[in-house]
């Protein structure tokens, strides 16, 4: 599931997979949107996992990417198997952790870039086949380009999203 927030300056952007598929992983997507939706603009990222990672105590877990836009930087992490790939501009050097929201979480390793020209990145789950050439399908029109990965580079055993952020 996608989530984005914008307030007081700081835009929140989330792509949370929860564990598995079916009713128990709705409620654990749920679960992270809600908590999203009180990331405020003085949370860091290590906060806004810790909250994550509380509330989802008790469901099925998730994984999830995080970036935190301000208006010249981006902190970025992420805890378990959620991608991102920068299509234009600065590089994220995105590293997810090991883990899962919810029922253990390492600290995750947040990184720190300046956005000092406009980017693009695409942020998607595992149900997206790896392996997918994206370096050839940058060109693309965004929309374009999400409904073809999943159209054409989804897995069958598990449901796929995929979110494209410009900035
Ligand atoms: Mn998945």
């Amino acid at each position: 599931m996608g989530f984005v927030r914008e307030i007081a300056g700081v835009t929140w952007v989330m792509l949370v997979d929860a564990l598995g598929h079916g009713p128990k992983a709705a409620e654990a997507a749920a679960l992270a949107v809600e908590a999203a939706e009180q990331f405020t603009a003085a949370f860091s990222v290590e906060r806004a996992f810790a909250l994550l990672h509380e509330r989802l105590h008790g469901s099925r877990g998730a994984a999830a990417a995080l970036l935190r836009f301000e208006a010249t930087a981006l902190s970025f992490a992420g805890v378990g198997n959620v991608e991102l790939r920068t299509l234009a501009g600065p590089p994220i050097p995105y590293m997810a952790t090991n883990g899962v929201l919810g029922a253990r979480m390492p600290q995750p390793r947040v990184g720190e870039i300046e956005l000092s020209e406009p980017g693009r990145a695409l942020l998607f789950t595992d149900g997206i086949a790896r392996g997918t050439p994206l370096h050839a399908m940058v060109g693309l029109d965004p929309e374009l380009l999400c409904d073809t990965l999943i159209a054409k580079h989804s897995l069958e055993r598990d449901d796929a999203t995929v979110l494209h952020v410009a900035y």
